[in-house]
């Protein structure tokens, strides 16, 4: 019974094997490891196997040179466009080019070395332009909250973290800061703040060495537990700034040294996803349905307002 499929083509010249095989990876294919220098194999997502009739639209040039079938590779690809573009940058012969008016299909075909045709096809994808949150902290306000164990650590994660929050624009007028015993009173405290309303995100900041009893593995789970539950509970962005490691020394790296600092990063989180609420909540929705405005931004019409207000 059938297992797989492998087909092969033959470039004309034996150096022409390597820009070939750049081409191929460039776009996606997968190098099989092969011990033989005269050949490079390469496995696809799906392999489908196309007998093709000729068609007459094909240039003469192409004609000619598809008499020898063995030339040819046809891949449908997520994204022609894509592709097009990397087979230019690599200045690659264009044989045809042409889009299908009805389904929006292009196909392309470009000449690799060694006499190789390769007939590119697929529909690209209409992907949403999306949006994301701005590092821009400025108006926004800001709760640190800062577990005393550790503090040799924790101490530099809150320097990083105003750091942070005033690199992007937050005032310090604008950012309070509490000091817990451990991090395993974080979430409380971080909950207390965000119920306050008063603040965009809360950014939580300590550290859990993993000892030689289960204290740690206990108190890790509860932690990042009772921080995540406070910001889907309470709609305040937090940021998880506990550094979980399994020694001093991983710390102290995490803590500015070599790994950055994690305050830092947990800050700047912090202020992206606050500006992403806001993002979020002020605009209008893709299907309007009964809301003040429409996906393009419009009003609904005079009349529909009466009829909602008669209701
Ligand atoms: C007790 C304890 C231990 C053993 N280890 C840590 C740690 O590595 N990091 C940390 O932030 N806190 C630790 N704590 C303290 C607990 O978090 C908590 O403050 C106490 O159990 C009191 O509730």
């Amino acid at each position: 019974m059938l297992k797989s499929l492998h087909i092969g083509r033959y470039v004309s010249k034996p150096e022409d094997l390597r820009s070939v095989a750049g081409f191929l990876e460039a776009i996606g294919f997968e190098r099989v490891p092969s011990e033989s220098d005269h050949s490079v194999i390469f496995s696809a997502p799906i392999g489908l196997l196309s007998i093709n009739a000729l068609s007459r639209e094909y240039p003469r040039e192409m004609l000619n040179r598809l008499q020898d079938v063995n030339r040819l590779i046809v891949i449908e690809v997520a994204n022609p466009d894509v592709v097009f573009e990397i087979a230019q940058k690599r200045k690659l012969k264009l044989l045809l080019d042409k889009t299908s008016p009805t389904t929006g299909e292009r196909s392309f075909s470009v000449e690799l070395p060694g006499e190789i045709i390769v007939t590119i096809h697929g529909k690209p994808r209409e992907v949403p332009a999306g949006f994301e949150g701005a590092l821009a902290a400025k108006g926004k306000r800001f709760a640190i909250v800062v577990a005393r164990f550790n503090s040799f650590i924790t101490e530099r994660l809150l320097q990083g973290a105003l750091d942070g929050l005033r690199r992007s624009g937050a005032k310090p007028k604008d950012v309070d800061v509490v000091r817990v015993p451990g991090s395993f009173e974080i979430p409380s405290a971080a909950r207390a703040f965000a119920d306050s309303k008063r603040y965009d995100a809360v950014i939580c900041l300590g550290c859990l060495l993993r000892g030689d009893t289960a204290h740690y593995d206990v108190i890790v789970n509860e932690v990042t537990r009772g921080i995540g539950q406070s910001a889907q509970e309470s709609g305040v962005p937090h940021a998880f700034g506990v550094l979980t490691c399994g020694t001093l020394e991983q710390a102290i790296d995490r803590a500015g040294l070599k790994m950055g600092n994690k305050g830092f990063e947990a800050a700047l989180a912090a202020v992206e996803m606050a500006s992403l609420k806001k993002a979020v909540t002020r605009r209008p929705a893709a299907v309007s349905k009964g809301s003040r405005r429409s996906a393009t931004g419009a009003r609904p019409s005079k009349r529909t307002s009466r009829r909602k207000r008669k209701s």
